[in-house]
Parts: C-alpha cells; structure tokens; sequence
C-alpha cells in the first residue's frame, strides 16, 4: 500500500522539474549568460530513491536513505538529448554518479530510476566524485573521476588517497571498469580529464600531480601525460600545462575541469584555480588555451576569474567553491559549461565558441604586479576616453 505522502511529494517535485528556467538579467558580462535557477539541487532526486513508500514499513513516510546534494557533473549531448552524470552525495557523505538528462541543456533535468552502479573491482575504495565524460575518438565514451581510498599508512583517521578511476561505456548505461590510471611520478591525483583525440598515437591524460590528499605540494600545476593503453594506463612524464602562479587565483591549486572544447583557434579549457583567504580556500573558474597541434602548450591565458560563486551561490556545504567538470558544445556553436556552487547544487552557464574564442584571445593576460595592472587599466581607460572624446 503507497503511503499517501508520497504523491503530495511528488506533485511538488513535480513543479520544480518541469519549471521553465531564464537567463539572470541582473547579470551581465558579455561572455555567458547565467541562469536564474540551479539546473540540479538535492530536491531533484527521485522520492523513490530516499522514501520506502510502502505504509505497512514506513508509516510515517520517513526518509531512509535521505540526499544531500547534488553537485559537479559530468556532461554530454548525445542524439540530440543533454547528459549530465551528477556528483550525487547520500547523507551517509557517500558520493555516486546519477545521470539526468534534458531535452534543451538547461531546465528540466531528469534524473533515470536508476544511479549508476559501478562494477566494483577496487575493494579498498571508499569513495568516488567528480566524473568527467570524454567521448573519445576511438569510439567509445569514457568516465575519468576520482577514486578515494583511505590512507592506510597514516595514523589520521581522514587521511585519504586519490587516484583516476577509469569507466568506459557506449551509452552510459553499462559500464566497463578499467584499472585506475598510474602515474609514476605522482603519488595522488584528482581532476584527471581524458582528452578527447589521439595525440602522437597515444591516449592523452590532464592529470594533477599532488603530493597528498589535499595540498598538492610539489605539483605546479595541471599536468598533461601520454599512454599507450587506456585499459592498463600508466603515464611515466607528465609535463605541467597551465602552472599554479603566485598572487593569482590557482596560488594554492588548479585542476582541469570540463573535457577541452576544440576551437579553430585552439583547445580551449575551463578549470578550476584555489587560492586561501582568511575565510578558507576559494575556487573559482578560469580559463584557458592551448595549440591545436600541442594540447599541453598553452597559447592564451586570459587575466582573472571566468566564474566566481554570486549571491546565493556563495554558501553551501564547502562555501565560496564554483567547481566544473562538464561543458557541452552544440552543433551550432552553443556552449553549455556545468558548474556547481559550494559543492551542494549545480548551474549552468550559457555562451558560444566564438565568444569564448573572442574571451580567450583578446582578454589581456595578468601581468602579475598591482602597478602594471593599473598601467594595463589605464591603457584601456585611455582608449576608451579618447574614443569617447571623438578622437
Ligand atoms: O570542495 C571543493 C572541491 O574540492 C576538490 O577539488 P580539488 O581537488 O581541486 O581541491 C574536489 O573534491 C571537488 O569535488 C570539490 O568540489
């Protein structure tokens, strides 16, 4: 017998996964839109994934096995449908991937019945977050994200390692698991991204070199590595792409975010960059490019943040975070890059390759130094007046 709760709940998910979205007009830039409403928050998982809806075992229709948020997502548009394949975190702290798919890439995402059940070929993981979906040249889609184990040569009950799980699929609904990605050089990484193309033959990683669990230590920056075989992939070299630069938004890290976006003009990347503040770390979003020819050469670095957490999107579980691990291109040159605020509820952000193109190659780059950012403002302040002045 179903517990009547159950449909009162469900009329009101309903609402909100049907609700239209719209573009924020209190926000302007000229490179992206923003989006007035989250694309997933903890409301859009399935009651039927928390709720026993039968009265005889739940009679005061209590949760079980309650949501706490839904965050950094993966992305992909197949057959003219929106994939996301979502950071889904149980009360239990526990992280799963779920797809949810959309019709037009920014309302109305459903999540399937079903979250994905990885095959389980790694006993001493604990945990996994943030997948990232290439769908590669040689045919299939792969899902790199990251595989927490505990630290079991450390005496700190949280003390953690990270390594690149590896999946592989054809329709994101069965999985085959492949062993995670070694680096000989690196003894953790997270935010490994898979590049979509060959390069020298070779299968081609982003990796983040990292010291330990959280600080990355030594590592300079977001890496870039070659492999033969993606199904034992070991990576010996990995050379540093877009470094961790001092008194910049990836002080303390970056990482890779969304699978590059291949532009006329180059790679384009959408990362993260974290620097420390006295209220703990902030990340923000960045971006940058790198040769058509040499995906780890980088080509253009625009100054600054790309996205920064706003309003609401400041406070969540981990506060002052915008995270990305998915973007998607459109045949028409649309762009839809995932984000997430705080690690609870993911947005979206829309643009286009060429206004990305144009953000990537004619933003100026930091010149690192107060004084010649105020001489590179006043350049620009100088134009701008002459110009007015109807020089
Ligand atoms: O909490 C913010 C983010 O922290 C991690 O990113 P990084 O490895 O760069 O520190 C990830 O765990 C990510 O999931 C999380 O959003």
């Amino acid at each position: 017998m179903i517990h009547e709760k159950y449909y009162e709940l469900k009329e009101e998910q309903e609402k909100l996964l049907s609700r239209k979205n719209k573009v924020d007009e209190s926000f302007y830039n000229g490179i992206y839109d923003r989006y007035v409403y989250p694309v997933l928050t903890r409301e859009h998982a399935p009651i039927i994934w928390q709720y026993d809806l039968d009265k005889r075992t739940n009679p005061f229709f209590e949760e079980r096995l309650g949501i706490n948020c839904v965050f950094n997502s993966g992305a992909i548009y197949l057959n003219g449908k929106f994939y996301l394949v979502a950071r889904v975190e149980g009360n239990d702290r526990k992280s799963f991937f779920a797809v949810a798919e959309s019709d037009n890439g920014i309302d109305n995402f459903r999540f399937w019945d079903y979250p994905i059940l990885l095959p389980d070929t790694c006993p001493e993981e604990t945990n996994v977050y943030d997948m990232r979906l290439t769908q590669h040249e040689d045919g299939y889609i792969y899902g790199v994200f990251c595989s927490e184990s505990k630290d079991k040569n450390s005496s700190d009950l949280s003390a953690a390692v990270a390594a690149a799980g590896i999946v592989r699929t054809k329709d994101l609904k069965r999985w085959e698991r492949l062993p995670n990605l070694k680096t000989l050089h690196s003894p953790q990484q997270r935010n490994v991204v898979l590049h979509p193309e060959f390069v020298n033959g070779k299968y081609a990683f982003y990796t983040r070199p990292m010291d330990d669990f959280i600080d990355t230590g030594s590592g300079g920056g977001i890496g870039f590595g070659l492999c033969e075989d993606i199904t034992n992939a070991v990576i010996d070299e990995e050379i540093i792409t877009s470094k961790r630069k001092y008194h910049t938004l990836t002080e303390v890290k970056n990482g890779a975010g969304a699978v590059p976006i291949k532009t006329p003009m180059g790679w384009i990347h959408i990362a993260h960059g974290v620097r420390n503040t006295a209220a703990g770390l902030r990340y923000v979003i960045y971006v940058f490019a790198t040769a058509l020819d040499n995906p780890a050469k980088v080509i253009a670095e625009p100054s600054g943040l790309f996205i920064a957490p706003r309003g609401e999107e400041r406070v969540g579980d981990v506060s002052n975070v915008v995270f990305t691990n998915g973007a998607i291109t459109t045949e028409d040159g649309k762009v839809y890059i995932y984000y997430a605020s705080s690690d609870t509820r993911l947005h979206v952000a829309t643009t286009t390759v060429e206004k990305l193109m144009n953000y990537c190659f004619h933003t100026p780059e930091d010149p690192l130094r107060s004084v010649e950012c105020v001489a590179q403002r006043c350049e620009l302040i100088e134009k701008n007046l002459a110009l007015l002045a109807g020089k």
